[in-house]
């Protein structure tokens, strides 16, 4: 059985201990730690915060850049209760580890962006002082998701080549936590919702470790009981049920207990926005009503933390997109922390939520080389296929089963941007769609963001998809500048072509930006100034304000995001709306004018 992935809480049956704090580092260039049997004491170690993302914490290239494996260690006392089951989750390390306990190895997982728990009830030292260390390691490679390659300099030292646009951020880059939860007790629980008039029926179903009984309760915002039911399954109907809904982000409080001889053993609590999605012809519904998605694709990125989450950070992001009028993101391209869901639900927000499958071409120079020259490298025809396949599918029933309650996800991606021009390609995804399906009760809409050459013609996978979504970039990767008179022709043409598929399944762009340098103006525009980023998006929104099967615009990206260095790079991607400390370019005035409207 696997370990439960539900949030920690504390209440009268549950608590928890951070173990976040300064922890021991210490890097494995040579590979000798397990030898060596660093998990007994790292034998020169630095400090580092964890959670981190650690390259931008250095001032040495060799340390921002390290790739490879890496050491953590950290010491926790254990209280003398054992009552309690204990049970040690990491929120994400990237992309992979192996877990000791006073020396012995309790774990390892496989994925950066999703949590995993480990039970260490029959291994920790009751009473006394723990050691708990981590060999990490954050190679990329064809199997891994997300994919890349690792080339070794003639020194030895290791470089993480991504096939993808963004920093190989790496690291203990969540909170680690120390579970006390009851020995029986509640694994998860997912909710359908039903709209019946005036009223919901919430059809739940509890998870536990045990036989005994299991009660589920749901409260109004001010504690009025609205429904009750006892079983590990059944259905709750709330009566004029109040919607969870973009305008009113309704939460009531659902609570499950498991209850012995009046008693309860285990208890549960969590947020319950009573809402449905739907796709019927080529719309998107939320609660029976047409949605239209405006927003962004994302990054958790920020200047010196990377990709940690930092709660006034989130708050300003949701907040400016608010400003400008959005109403959902991509949590491009991977989960995200799982406190960004809890904030899209009470603001409000409507989230597609993509699994970590980027970068799956094989690209020689960089992603933008493959990527944007739209070249086919045949990255579905090799031996490793089946062995990412299986990496895939975890990331996503890892995702599916950690966000499914959030009543902000209303898709999930099963990809961004492979190669699809070919069968083997869906030979690949086919069956990953199916098992994204059948993990999720709501039966949400699946996509996947399709590449530039992904076009009608030649596009294998759009079928597989509730609703297409395209990155498309008429007017920067394609005929940019002076030319965009003839980009918007060939989006058109494009368009047009969608056009026949699309009466009867709706379309969505999550992606179309510009690189902008907060610093240049230019009359006439040239590209990369601000003035061609208002041009850019203009044209832009004229084709797709044309085209009534079109369902959404997510742009990219909502700020400026640390890449990989390299000739197509300006110390980052700079099609930030805002640039990376979260300030307007002028094309934020624009989007507010239009989403405001
Ligand atoms: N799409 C032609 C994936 C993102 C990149 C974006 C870009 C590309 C475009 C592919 O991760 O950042 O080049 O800006």
């Amino acid at each position: 059985m696997k370990e439960s992935l539900l949030y920690p809480c504390v209440n009268a049956c549950r608590s928890f201990a951070s173990l976040d704090g300064m922890w021991k580092m210490q890097f494995d260039p040579e590979q000798k730690g397990t030898e060596e049997k660093w998990q007994n004491g790292l034998p020169d170690s630095f400090m580092i915060p964890v959670p981190s993302s650690f390259a931008d914490l250095f001032t040495e290239h060799e340390k921002r850049d390290y790739c490879g494996d890496f050491w953590y260690e950290t010491k926790f006392f254990m209280d003398a209760d054992s009552s309690k089951r204990a049970v040690l989750r990491f929120c994400s390390v990237t992309h992979r580890c192996d877990v000791y306990l006073n020396g012995e190895k309790i774990g390892s997982h496989e994925g950066g962006f999703t949590p995993f728990a480990i039970d260490i009830s029959d291994c920790v030292r009751y009473g006394e002082r723990n050691r708990l260390s981590l060999r990490v390691n954050n190679e990329l490679n064809a199997m891994s998701i997300p994919c890349g390659s690792t080339s070794i300099l003639s020194d030895g030292r290791k470089i993480a080549k991504p096939y993808f646009d963004f920093f190989n951020y790496s690291g203990i880059q969540r909170s680690v936590y120390l579970l006390r939860i009851p020995h029986e007790s509640i694994i998860d629980y997912d909710t359908e919702i039903e709209l019946s008039g005036k009223d919901a029926e919430i059809r739940y179903r509890v998870e536990t470790d045990g036989e005994n009984e299991v009660i589920a309760e749901i409260f109004t915002k001010d504690g009025k009981k609205a429904g009750e039911r006892t079983g590990k399954e059944g259905t709750i109907r709330i009566q004029d049920a109040r919607l969870w809904d973009i305008d009113d982000p309704y939460l009531y409080s659902v609570v499950f207990r498991i209850v012995k001889d009046g008693q309860d053993i285990d208890k549960y609590p969590a947020k319950l926005g009573v809402r449905t999605v739907r796709i019927s012809g080529n719309r998107i519904l939320l609660n029976g009503k047409e949605i239209y998605l405006k927003g962004y694709g994302k990054h958790e990125d920020f200047e010196v933390i990377g990709r940690t989450f930092n709660p006034s950070l989130a708050v300003r992001d949701f907040e400016l997109m608010k400003w400008t009028g959005a109403n959902c993101f991509r949590t491009s391209h991977y989960p995200y922390a799982e406190e960004w869901y809890q904030l899209a639900d009470e603001y409000g927000f409507l989230i597609i939520d993509e699994v970590p499958a980027v970068g799956m071409m094989r690209s020689l120079m960089n992603f933008a080389a493959a990527g944007a020259g739209g070249k086919d490298t045949r990255f579905f025809v090799s031996d490793t296929v089946s062995l990412l396949q299986e990496n895939h599918r975890n990331a996503l029933e890892e995702m599916i089963i950690r966000d499914k309650n959030h009543p902000s996800v209303i898709a999930f991606s099963i990809f961004n941007e492979p190669e699809t021009t070919y069968p083997e390609a869906r030979e690949y995804f086919a069956p990953l769609f199916d098992f994204a399906k059948s993990l999720d009760v709501q039966k949400r809409p699946l996509t996947g963001a399709l590449l530039l050459n992904s076009t009608p013609d030649k596009c294998c996978c759009y079928e597989l998809c509730d609703f297409i979504s395209l990155n498309r970039y008429y007017g920067w990767y394609i005929s940019g500048g002076s030319d965009i008179g003839e980009a918007e022709r060939m989006f058109r043409r494009e368009m047009d072509a969608w056009a026949e598929i699309c009466a009867d399944k709706p379309l969505i762009f999550t992606e179309f930006g510009a690189d902008t340098s907060a610093f240049e103006h230019k009359l006439p525009s040239v590209m990369w100034s601000q003035e061609y980023q208002n041009e850019y998006y203009e044209m832009n929104f004229r084709v797709m304000d044309s085209y009534d099967f079109v369902c959404g615009e997510l742009v990219w990206n909502f700020a400026d995001f640390q890449t990989t260095e390299g000739i197509m790079r300006v110390n980052g991607n700079k099609k930030g709306i805002f640039t990376r400390n979260r300030q307007p370019k002028d094309a934020a005035y624009l989007l507010r004018r239009r989403w405001k409207q």
